[in-house]
């Protein structure tokens, strides 16, 4: 069920929202059609004539559905909700929707991956893209972000190299959605800066298992501005309230062929089921004083802010709760800008940011056909527009009266420029001087502190799993000489990472390995973060003769911590338990796979002398245990345990039983699902 707050105010959609469920076919131009199915022809058999307007118009419009894809983040998922802030941060800016605890701003957010092509997989190694539309009493206001709180390069000049070198190569087309190719590495080992950012992608954070458990990031510095004109140094952080998880990436890699759009689904479904998708909006504050005062330099946004010297402030809540009515009108045709802001926020010199205020306008004119993009509902202010622009492609508005132009007398001097109390945007006077220069600031020098710094927040698992991507993503690579540089570089990071990752190459371990710092910022790490069953999701397998009252005392413990379960077995249809009541199974092992669920439940009884043989059973239980997920065995169901790696050992996460009326043996399994992957367990 979908659900709207109460006095959310709905975006101007409704009006263009149209029902195609009654009523006759008709042309474009409303003249009615009786045949849809053959074109006219002179005689049965002869041949098709032009004058077919109606096959004409139908082929016409087909053969002009597709607009072009995004250059990048051309794979996405979008979603309706509303923003609330919690208290007035009026004292900080003067931006409306951040001052009024009462006002409820509708929001459109979409998630998204960057390199893949728009039907590429959901869950490919890539930064997604977290960006966020407000449509405000002031205006349309845009926080385009990433789920990393840094970027790879510099300046925006950048950019076209950056990512002709990680899309598909020019000659062959491929590989589809993956750095794991020549050309990036090649830029990354030219590219020095480009290492913090690589850091994170090679960390699970770059396959996070669903848009609604990663982080948000405005990454630049931007600047709050109060309505004394005083300003503050601010960035960006979306927190999701269930935590940030994410795959393994062998999970990952299967995922991709099993369900290509496993984290569009899971968007899709959680906001049909009525779960409320929740970030928290959270800003980190620095004072103008404050600018220089770090070892890194606030407009570089390879760099982060540490939580632990600047702390964040939460601020609000975003809540997604519906999903589109048509993926093209709104997912497709939204177009966001960082150059969208209202009153109260402003920009910095950040030399990325600066780049990114031209190129999102200037793309949207090609993607979207034209100046009058806006127009199209899903990017419509709520607020009037209200100016002398006229005509263009595709002007959906009447524009009336006699004048376009300012100033006038023939209308009265209308629309006239915004008043003093009239909300306006006006830019900082920041003062600026300096010399006309083709050059990077001195203080944008130092590639590898942080990086060094992410390395020694990371826990052990996340450790390991940026090894593997390294050598997976190296081990791709023809270019021996980019294994070595790559390596090298690393030494600039931290030794033990250097070696580990040579090791796995075959390269030469750096001579001279120097550990920049030894400081950690525990808040990069994702074992630190909320953990929560809710929404959690648990494949129950079952067949004749399993134990119902076991299977009963599991559902309803999950339903009740807000997890939910599919009932899976070998056929879909009903099975009949122990005590001859039946149970409807909604997937099967043709259907679904272990990689889908979070857990997985066999309940005993006399359907586990079926499942010692079978291979699909196994399957489940083998990539459930590589992937450190709960396995939940109880009563003859423990006899599966020698179908692990582990054989009879007792290990973090398998939860065997049960004590007579199961209730702790439920409240464990419900605790280890709440635990989410049991890291301790040892495989391989
Ligand atoms: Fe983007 N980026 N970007 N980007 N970006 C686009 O705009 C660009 C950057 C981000 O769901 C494009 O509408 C340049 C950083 C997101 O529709 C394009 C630079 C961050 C989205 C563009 C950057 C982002 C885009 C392509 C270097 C995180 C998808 C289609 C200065 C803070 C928004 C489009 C959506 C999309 C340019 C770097 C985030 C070409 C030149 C840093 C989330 O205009």
């Amino acid at each position: 069920m979908e659900s709207q707050k109460p006095n959310q105010k709905s975006l101007n959609l409704e009006s263009v929202r149209v029902n195609h469920d009654s009523g006759y076919l008709t042309t474009n131009q409303g003249v009615g059609v009786n045949n849809t199915d053959d074109a006219l022809k002179a005689g049965k058999r002869g041949p098709t004539l032009m004058e077919d307007f109606i096959f004409r118009e139908k082929i016409t419009h087909f053969d002009h559905e597709r607009i072009p894809e995004r250059i990048v983040h051309a794979r996405g998922s979008g979603a309706h909700g509303y923003f609330q802030v919690y208290e007035s941060m009026s004292h900080l800016t003067k931006a409306h929707f951040l001052s009024d605890p009462n006002l409820v701003t509708p929001v459109f957010v979409r998630f998204s991956t960057v390199a893949g092509f728009r039907g590429s997989p959901d869950t490919v190694r890539d930064v997604r893209g977290f960006a966020v539309k407000f449509y405000t009493q002031e205006g349309n206001y845009d926080i385009v972000g990433n789920n990393m709180p840094v970027f790879f390069i510099q300046d925006a000049i950048k950019f076209p190299d950056l990512i002709h070198s990680i899309k598909p190569e020019p000659n062959n087309e491929m590989p589809q959605a993956a750095s794991a190719h020549d050309t990036f590495w090649d830029f990354v080992v030219n590219t020095p800066e480009t290492m913090h950012n690589v850091m994170w992608l090679m960390s699970p954070r770059a396959v996070p298992k669903s848009y609604r458990t990663m982080n948000g990031f405005g990454i630049h510095t931007f600047r709050l501005v109060n309505a004394k004109g005083d300003f503050k140094f601010v960035k960006f952080h979306w927190k999701p309230i269930l935590g940030v998880h994410s795959l393994v990436w062998d999970e990952a890699q299967k995922i991709a062929g099993k369900d290509p759009d496993f984290n569009r689904r899971d968007l899709w479904e959680n906001i049909k089921n009525g779960n409320p998708i929740e970030f928290e909006l959270a800003i980190q504050i620095l004072d103008p004083e404050d600018e220089f005062k770090f070892d890194f330099d606030i407009l570089d946004c390879t760099k982060l802010w540490p939580e632990e010297l600047i702390p964040l402030q939460t601020i609000g809540k975003m809540v997604l709760n519906k999903n589109v009515d048509n993926f093209f009108a709104e997912t497709e045709q939204v177009a966001f800008c960082p150059a969208n802001v209202v009153p109260g926020i402003d920009f910095t010199n950040d030399p990325m940011l600066q780049g990114r205020l031209f190129s999102y306008l200037d793309t949207q004119i090609s993607r979207l056909g034209g100046p009058n993009f806006q127009q199209i509902p899903i990017n419509q202010p709520l607020t009037k527009v209200n100016n002398n622009q006229r005509d263009g492609m595709h002007r959906m508005t009447i524009d009336v009266g006699q004048t376009s132009y300012y100033p006038n007398s023939l209308n009265c001097g209308e629309p006239h420029a915004a008043n003093d109390g009239e909300s306006h945007f006006e830019h900082y006077q920041e003062k600026v001087e300096g010399h006309i220069i083709r050059e990077r600031s001195e203080s944008f020098r130092d590639h590898y502190t942080q990086p060094a710094m992410f390395w020694n927040s990371m826990s052990d698992w996340e450790k390991v799993h940026i090894i593997d991507a390294f050598r997976f993503e190296l081990g791709k690579c023809k270019n021996k000489s980019t294994h070595q540089r790559l390596v090298d570089m690393l030494g600039n990071v931290d030794s033990e990472l250097a070696q580990k990752v040579a090791e796995g190459l075959g390269a030469i371990p750096p001579t001279q390995a120097a550990n920049p710092t030894t400081f950690s910022s525990p808040a990069l790490s994702m074992a630190n973060t909320p953990k929560s069953p809710k929404t959690k999701k648990v494949a129950i397998l079952i067949d004749e003769g399993f134990h119902k009252t076991q299977f009963n005392a599991i559902t309803t413990a999950l339903t009740a911590a807000g997890a939910c379960f599919d009932v899976v077995s070998c056929k879909l249809g009903s099975v009949t338990a122990d005590d001859n009541s039946t149970e409807e199974c909604n997937q099967t092992y043709a259907t679904t796979a272990s990689v889908f669920y979070d857990a997985i439940y066999i309940p005993g009884g006399s359907h586990i002398e079926l499942f010692r043989d079978s291979i699909d059973v196994q399957g489940f239980l083998t990539d459930a245990y590589n992937h450190y997920k709960t396995i939940g065995l109880s009563g003859e169901a423990t006899a599966l345990l020698c179908l692990l790696r582990s054989g009879q050992d007792m290990e973090p996460g398998i939860i065997c039983g049960p004590d007579e009326d199961m209730k702790s043996y439920v409240a464990d399994f419900i605790e280890a699902l709440t635990t989410g992957r049991h890291f301790q367990r040892k495989i391989g």
